[in-house]
């Protein structure tokens, strides 16, 4: 057999998000036993109850080996689930907020999950416009950098206003999956979720340069309780 070493990410944590199905062979202990086998000082998985019919379960798994993750799909595959959709990302530090002193640069690099109190759960990937319509403008990235870091600062500047209400964890996966970053949110209410995502809808750098794909949300809860709530047996 081939040795499999280490990869990790030079820099931050790899983060994987699994969207999956129950099949009738879904067997509930297997489930439990994958994502225990996968927690450890480092790796951390979040099970959240998806509501709506695009998946049962999700699973947030994100820490420095990337065997590791990959371990976690294939026990959650052999558990009888049915991976319908995914995400690869990087945790990251964006290039519009390099001199965030250490104790901003950390969490977003290291981010300790689930935030306290925070269940109401939901995801979509999201890139930067490159079509430019016909007058030329609409395409992020001919922006000098300059317009880049001001337009980042404005939605900077309405993202603090829900400090303490959301946790965003943007997650970079330009190059490793179909969009530019994952977006993970956190709020208590479901509607501080909506409240954020409408009110960045009207941040320019949303408004005419973001796109998104789908829209996962759930409940995020013990794995033990999401089984039960899904109807895992
Ligand atoms: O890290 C920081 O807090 C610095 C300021 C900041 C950056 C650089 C910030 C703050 N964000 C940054 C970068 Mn954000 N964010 C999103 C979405 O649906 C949409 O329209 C967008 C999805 C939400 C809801 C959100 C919320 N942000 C980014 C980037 C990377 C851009 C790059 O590098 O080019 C994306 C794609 C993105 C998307 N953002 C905040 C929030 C909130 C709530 C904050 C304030 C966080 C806080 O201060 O606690």
């Amino acid at each position: 057999m081939l040795p499999s070493p280490e990869v990790t990410t030079s820099v931050g944590w790899g983060v994987l998000h699994l969207f999956c199905k129950l099949t009738p062979a879904a067997e509930r202990a297997a489930v439990l036993a994958a994502v225990d086998d996968t927690v450890d000082r480092e790796h951390q998985v979040l099970t959240v109850a998806v509501l709506g019919h695009k998946a049962d379960v999700a699973f947030m798994a994100l820490g420095p080996d990337l065997w590791r993750l990959r371990s976690l799909q294939t026990r959650l595959q052999q558990a009888g689930l049915e991976v319908v959709d995914s995400y690869v990302s990087m945790t990251e530090v964006s290039e519009y907020a390099p001199d965030l002193p250490p104790e901003m640069k950390t969490p977003r690099l290291y981010p300790q999950l689930p935030p306290e109190g925070k269940r109401a759960f939901c995801f979509y990937p999201m890139s930067k416009r490159r079509e430019a319509v016909a007058d030329g403008s609409g395409n992020w990235f001919t922006l000098p950098y300059d317009t880049r870091r001001e337009l980042m600062y404005d939605h900077g500047k309405s993202g603090r206003r829900f400090r303490g209400r959301i946790l965003q964890v943007v997650t970079g996966s330009t190059g490793v999956d179909d969009f530019e970053w994952g977006v993970t949110l956190f709020g208590e209410h479901l509607d501080d979720l909506k409240d954020v995502v409408y009110t960045m809808r009207y941040d320019e750098a949303s408004a005419i340069y973001g796109t998104f794909g789908a829209f996962y949300t759930g409940l995020l809860a013990d794995t033990a309780t999401v089984a039960d709530r899904i109807g895992l047996r």
